[in-house]
C-alpha cells in the first residue's frame, strides 16, 4: 500500500542556515549608533520574532522609548540594510550539517516539503545556499502578515502543499515556532535547547541528529 503524502515544513533560521549571528550583528550595529550594545541574552530573544518585533525587543534592551512608528520604521530599514550587506556572500558552506540529508530522506519516503520562515529574505537566502529546488513550497515574511507563535506562516506553507494540517511536521528552533506549530494542530521537532523547546513532540540537540531521527509522524 502507497504511504499517505505528508508535510515537513522547515523554519530556516536555526534550521537551515544560522543566519542568527548576521540579524544580532546587524542589530548591535544600530544599537551602538543608539549609544549602547546588546548582549547574548538579546540574540536569543531575537530568534524566530519579526523584523518590527525585534527592534521592539532592541530599543527596549536600550531602554529607548517616545519613538515614533515612522522612525521605528526607518530603523528596522537600517537594520535590515546592514543585514542584506552580510548575506549578500552567504554561501552553501554556511549550510547547517544534517538538516539537507534530512531533508531527502524525507522527500525519499513521500513528504512535500516546504519553508515556513519569518524572514522577508528567507526565499532569496535558500538560493543563494543553492537548495531551493529542494522545497516544494516556500513561504517567507513576505506572504504572510501575523507573526509566530500565530500559525499562519504555517497553514500558508501546508495549503499551498495541499496537505492537511494535522499530517505535517515543523521543523523549529524557537520557541515561538513550537506554539505556532502546534496553534495549526501540526506536530513539532524542535532544534536545539531542551529547556526552550521543552513543548516540542521531540527534540533533538543541533541539525546533525535530525537524520537520525525514526521518521514517526
Ligand atoms: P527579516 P526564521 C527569523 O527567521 C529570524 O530568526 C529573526 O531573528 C528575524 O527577525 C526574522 O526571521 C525576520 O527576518 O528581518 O529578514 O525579515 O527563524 O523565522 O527563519
Ligand atoms: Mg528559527
Amino acid at each position: 500500500m502507497e504511504q499517505k503524502t505528508k508535510g515537513a515544513i522547515f523554519d530556516l533560521d536555526g534550521v537551515v542556515v544560522d543566519t542568527a549571528k548576521y540579524h544580532y550583528l546587524a542589530w548591535d550595529r544600530l544599537a551602538g549608533e543608539m549609544g549602547f550594545r546588546l548582549d547574548s541574552s538579546v540574540n536569543e530573544r531575537l530568534k524566530g520574532v519579526s523584523r518590527m518585533d525585534s527592534l521592539e525587543i532592541v530599543l527596549q534592551a536600550g531602554g529607548i522609548g517616545g519613538i515614533s512608528q515612522e522612525e521605528k520604521l526607518r530603523l528596522a530599514q537600517r537594520k535590515n540594510g546592514y543585514y542584506q550587506e552580510m548575506i549578500k556572500e552567504i554561501s552553501p558552506s554556511e549550510l547547517l550539517p544534517g538538516t539537507v540529508e534530512f531533508i531527502k530522506k524525507l522527500k525519499e519516503r513521500n513528504y512535500k516539503t516546504a519553508l515556513g520562515s519569518a524572514s522577508k529574505s528567507g526565499g532569496l537566502i535558500l538560493k543563494r545556499l543553492g537548495i531551493i529546488s529542494l522545497f516544494d513550497v516556500v513561504v517567507d515574511g513576505n506572504q504572510v502578515s501575523r507573526a509566530k507563535p500565530d500559525p499562519e506562516v504555517f497553514f500558508t506553507a501546508a495549503d499551498r502543499m495541499g496537505i492537511p494540517y494535522e499530517d505535517c511536521v515543523v521543523i523549529e528552533d524557537a520557541g515561538a515556532g513550537v506554539r505556532a506549530a502546534h496553534a495549526g494542530g501540526m506536530k513539532c521537532i524542535g532544534v536545539g535547547d531542551r529547556d526552550v523547546l521543552a513543548e516540542a513532540d521531540l527534540v533533538v540537540e543541533n541539525t546533525a541528529e535530525l537524520s537520525q531521527i525514526e521518521l514517526i509522524f
